[in-house]
């Protein structure tokens, strides 16, 4: 019914906006994906065969698609044409680590079917934001006070043996340390150090809170300088009023209309990764997901029932879990990496609520191979990897289809090269190659198309 609904809103002649929040741990293939989207519906629009499902849903209606003007936004622009340049240069760079927000607008005109062809076309403006994924990780601050907060961190490093130098200086301070700001300073900077080191190192991804890893751009508030302390000292209170700004200015920034309303929810997940880097980071990359989607849920469908907030645009109505990068295994592994990302998603559900899980590949760098391993044909992928003279070939290993148990981990997911993205022509005008962004794209925009 909501999609009907949300059809019937695309009769009136006015332009509606679709705004689809991409969300995703740092590294899960954001930006590719923006830049992949933009450059597909560009050449669809121009006719050309990028988007096959998409194509299939407009059963001839006209398509046109061109980067909105930027007007008057607050918002820095997505630089769509320097990510595609990137990528279609010889040898082909990929996007650097995303530093602060923008904004990717793209205006569509859809045709109407026969019966309705004398009205004019139907106009959505596709608004997406790309921003530093680490930020993602301050969400489920907003809920949480600094003991709490300080609690769950420290638990979580008591496991860790790189965090032994700051858990040995926060055991070193007493219920008398003061409001010292050379201690807090001392402190942040440890903590901050071994947040690094935790990505860098061990791969892991539940790291708060994410501007320590991530600044925002210009220069740093005093207030950033904290780091987590359950100790009960005059300290705690110079750390907990700094923690409780930093919350404020997450939220501030959430709350800005250029954030605002979301309705469709992207939520990547790098699962292959996070299998690859071991069963520790497999656990701590589900559960960061876990907070998040979580912590999501306030931006759900708002207090109104069902039908009238989808009647209204108000809340997320879909929700697409994207397991990324799926490239790196062949296409019958795939089902069992979307089935995967079902499995970890734990989605919630509501009655106005759609959710699907895909594997996709924003960027394709591969194709599918059948490799002899032993006598027997196994389903591989061959692709370049990055600095390589030639192709290669590439076995991942099996894709399991639920969170794996003890037994997988006895058996590692074997190696996931850098592959290199493909050879362009056209410069990326014809689109970029990718796997499933169509059928993603098709979800998506269901009661638009
Ligand atoms: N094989 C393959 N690799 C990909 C694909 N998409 C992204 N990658 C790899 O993942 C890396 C990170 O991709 P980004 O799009 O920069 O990830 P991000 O989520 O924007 O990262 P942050 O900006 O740091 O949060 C890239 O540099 C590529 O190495 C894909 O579709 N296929
Ligand atoms: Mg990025």
């Amino acid at each position: 019914m909501y999609d009907w609904l949300a059809a019937a809103r695309g009769l009136l002649p006015v332009r509606r906006s679709v705004r689809i929040g991409v969300t995703g741990l740092a590294r899960s293939g954001k930006t590719a994906l923006l830049t992949s989207i933009a450059a597909n519906l560009l050449a669809a629009g121009a006719g050309l065969p990028a988007l096959p499902a998409l194509s299939a849903r407009l059963a001839g209606r006209s398509f046109r698609v061109a980067v909105a003007p930027g007007g008057a936004k607050d918002l820095p622009r997505f630089d769509t044409a320097t990510q595609l340049a990137a990528l279609a240069r010889d040898p082909p760079a990929w996007p650097g680590r995303t530093q602060t927000i923008s904004a990717l607008d793209l205006d569509i005109e859809i045709g109407r079917p026969r019966l309705l062809a004398a009205l004019p076309p139907q106009r959505v403006r596709l608004e997406l934001l790309d921003y530093p994924g680490e930020w993602l990780l301050d969400l489920p601050l907003l809920g949480l006070g600094f003991g709490a907060w300080s609690a769950g961190v420290l638990r979580r490093l008591e496991k860790r043996p790189q965090a032994a130098e700051f858990l040995s200086f926060i055991g070193a301070l007493s219920l008398r340390t003061g409001a010292d700001e050379t201690l807090a300073r001392a402190g942040h900077r440890l903590y901050r150090a071994l947040l690094s080191n935790l990505r860098d190192t061990a791969g892991l991804s539940l790291l708060q809170p994410g501007r320590f890893l991530m600044p925002p751009p210009g220069g740093e508030p005093p207030w950033l300088e904290f780091f987590p302390l359950t100790t009960e000292a005059p300290l705690a209170d110079l750390l907990r009023a700094r923690y409780d700004a930093y919350v404020q200015a997450v939220h501030a920034q959430l709350m800005a209309p250029s954030f605002g309303r979301i309705d469709r929810l992207v939520v990547l997940a790098d699962l292959l990764s996070a299998l690859h880097a071991g069963p520790a980071a497999f656990a701590d990359a589900t559960a960061a997901l876990a907070e998040v989607v979580q912590a999501l849920q306030w931006r759900g469908p708002s207090m109104l029932p069902d039908w009238l907030g989808a009647l209204l645009g108000l809340g997320i109505t879909r929700v697409a879990f994207v397991a990324s990068k799926a490239d790196h295994v062949a296409e019958r592994q795939r089902g069992n990496l979307a089935a995967l990302a079902a499995a970890v998603s734990r989605l919630p559900m509501s009655s106005g609520l759609r959710t699907a899980a895909f594997a996709v590949a924003a960027v394709r760098c591969t194709e599918d191979v059948v490799w002899t391993l032993d006598g027997h044909p196994v389903s591989a992928v061959r692709g370049r990897v990055v600095g390589a003279e030639r192709a290669g070939r590439s076995w991942p290993g099996e894709v399991p289809d639920r969170p794996p148990g003890p037994e997988f981990w006895e058996h590692p997911f074997l190696a996931l090269p850098d592959f290199e993205p493909m050879r362009l022509p056209l410069g990326g005008k014809g689109g970029l190659p990718h796997v499933n962004l169509d059928t993603l794209l098709a979800f998506l925009l269901e009661d638009v198309l």
